[in-house]
């Protein structure tokens, strides 16, 4: 039997962070850490290519294609408007998301392009907020040591720098910054303890509420 009873939601929680941080890999041993514990949950991810709109986005991120700067920006939102109504069923039903990359990434990214952050958030309004986000901080020079980059359009150490700065000044009260230098598996034990705590506090009934704020 779960842990869920009728009047509880899920917690949505986001892992952020440069790219080759750890967070895919973490996401991964959270999952069925929570749902070992007998809790509703669900692993997602962002981009989501699999959608009409995360096909053009694979395809730029992979340099198949080429798109003006902000055209792009409004497809990775577009990519997490696509996906939010389930979203909100499914928090309302009492299942935990776990969500690899959000809205931090969206601004992040394009922001470190030189457009302005306040552009970029704005086509976030309106989005769930996340409870909790989980930061998986690691110097740009140590991201890049890490069995190097792969070939997506993001992957150098020059403009992984430039997103490090900018997710600086997304930094809010929902933010839990993890070292991220740490060993696999002191990390996860770091992230199993701060999302357990979470989780029981959306248990108790806090409201959602919306980006940006
Ligand atoms: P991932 O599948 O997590 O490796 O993400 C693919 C790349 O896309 C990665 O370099 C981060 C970047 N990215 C993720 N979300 C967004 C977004 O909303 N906007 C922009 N511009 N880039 C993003
Ligand atoms: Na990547
Ligand atoms: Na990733």
């Amino acid at each position: 039997m779960g842990v869920n009873n009728n009047d509880s939601r899920g917690a949505l929680i986001v892992l952020e962070g440069l790219d080759r941080c750890g967070k895919t890999s973490q996401s991964s041993r959270l999952f069925p850490y929570l749902e070992g514990l007998g809790h509703s949950v669900e692993l997602w991810r962002f981009p989501d290519r699999s959608t009409s709109v995360g096909k053009m986005i694979s395809a730029y991120l992979s340099n198949q294609s080429q798109l003006d700067d902000h055209t792009i920006h409004l497809l990775f939102s577009a990519n997490r408007w696509e996906k939010r109504s389930m979203m909100e069923t499914k928090l309302k039903a009492g299942t935990t998301l776990i969500v690899d990359r959000y809205s931090y990434s969206g601004v992040a990214f394009s922001s470190a392009k030189g457009i302005d952050v306040e552009w970029c958030k704005a086509p976030e309004i309106g989005l769930l907020a996340p409870d909790l986000v989980l930061y998986l901080d690691i110097p740009p020079e140590k991201a890049a040591e890490r069995g190097g980059y792969g070939s997506e359009r993001y992957e150098h150490l020059d403009f992984q720098r430039k997103v490090a700065q900018y997710y600086q000044i997304l930094r809010d009260s929902s933010w839990k910054i993890i070292d991220a230098c740490q060993s696999i598996e002191e990390v996860e034990k770091q992230l199993r303890e701060i999302v357990l705590d979470h989780v029981i506090t959306c248990h108790k009934g806090k409201p959602l509420s919306l980006l940006w704020s």
